[in-house]
């Protein structure tokens, strides 16, 4: 850590307000030069309490920048994780308002709810195979609060991984009936395919992306808990949208998910 507690929070309170008020800021790393891996973290949490006593509800984690698609889209190379409260959920075939939003995008991600708590160090992919109890569809959309879209490995660590709406729906199956690698999804915008891959696409499997975050949050002595959603990332590249647009992603074996932004 090179930041004190307090700039920690204002850094927080200046992000936070960047997402309530859907105002784009520079990068965070931009005022201060220093700052490493924990202190990005740092801020993160920080947020996810401001919004936990606001009375806000921990409705899931998130794994970002966890496919080759994502990372040469965004230029950097490291998986990172966030974090979902209520107010970001939105009905399968629901409505997204672009203008609570800065620059949205979306991302078809396969999810998973676990059934048995999950803490690293030290988790493999069989670990999280034996801690999932179904697998579902979703699409996140995510909304940098940085200028362009365009951030660093610690300003969007800081900025909560880019977290902003999350939409699930389909059908939930069990991971031993899957075939998580090979498992397809079709993006479609307005009709039209847009985006596809398939599961192999995050990390090689998308329940090692499970087990980086059990092991991530092991750092801080954290855990998964028993019965959390978790999206893995996208699998392809982000699409952005705009206020019109449909978005449907059609997955094999899970259904499809659908939203509209207004
Ligand atoms: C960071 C969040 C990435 C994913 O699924 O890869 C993410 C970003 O690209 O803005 O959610
Ligand atoms: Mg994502």
């Amino acid at each position: 850590m090179t930041l004190s507690e307090n700039r920690v929070a204002e850094l927080a309170e200046h992000l936070e307000r960047a997402q309530l008020e859907r105002r784009e800021v520079t990068k965070i790393t931009g005022l201060e030069p220093e700052m490493d891996w924990d202190d990005a973290y740092a801020i993160q949490w920080a947020i996810r309490a401001r919004k936990l006593a606001r009375g806000e509800r921990i409705a899931g984690l998130k794994m970002g920048l966890t496919s080759r698609a994502k990372m040469r889209q965004m230029g950097v190379e490291t998986p990172i994780y966030g974090f979902l409260v209520d107010s970001f959920g939105v009905a399968d075939g629901g409505e997204v308002r672009v203008d609570e939003l800065i620059h949205p995008k979306i991302e078809a991600e396969i999810a998973f709810v676990t059934k048995a708590p999950l803490r690293g160090p030290g988790c493999t992919v069989a670990h999280a195979l034996a801690a999932i109890d179904f697998a579902l569809p979703a699409i996140e959309v995510i909304d940098s609060r940085y200028e362009n879209f365009r951030f660093d490995l610690k300003s969007v660590i800081a900025d909560n991984a880019s977290s902003a709406r999350f939409v699930t729906g389909g059908r939930s199956r069990p991971a031993s009936e899957l075939d998580l690698k090979t498992l397809g999804v079709v993006v479609e915008k307005n009709g039209e395919p847009v985006a596809l891959g398939a599961g192999a696409a995050v990390l090689g499997h998308p329940a090692l992306s499970l087990a980086m975050l059990a092991n991530l949050l092991g750092e801080r002595g954290e855990e998964i808990p028993a019965g959390s959603f978790v999206m893995t990332g996208g699998i392809t590249e982000a699409v952005a949208v705009a206020a019109g647009d449909t978005v449907t992603a059609r997955f094999q074996d899970l259904g499809q998910v659908s939203v509209r932004f207004a």
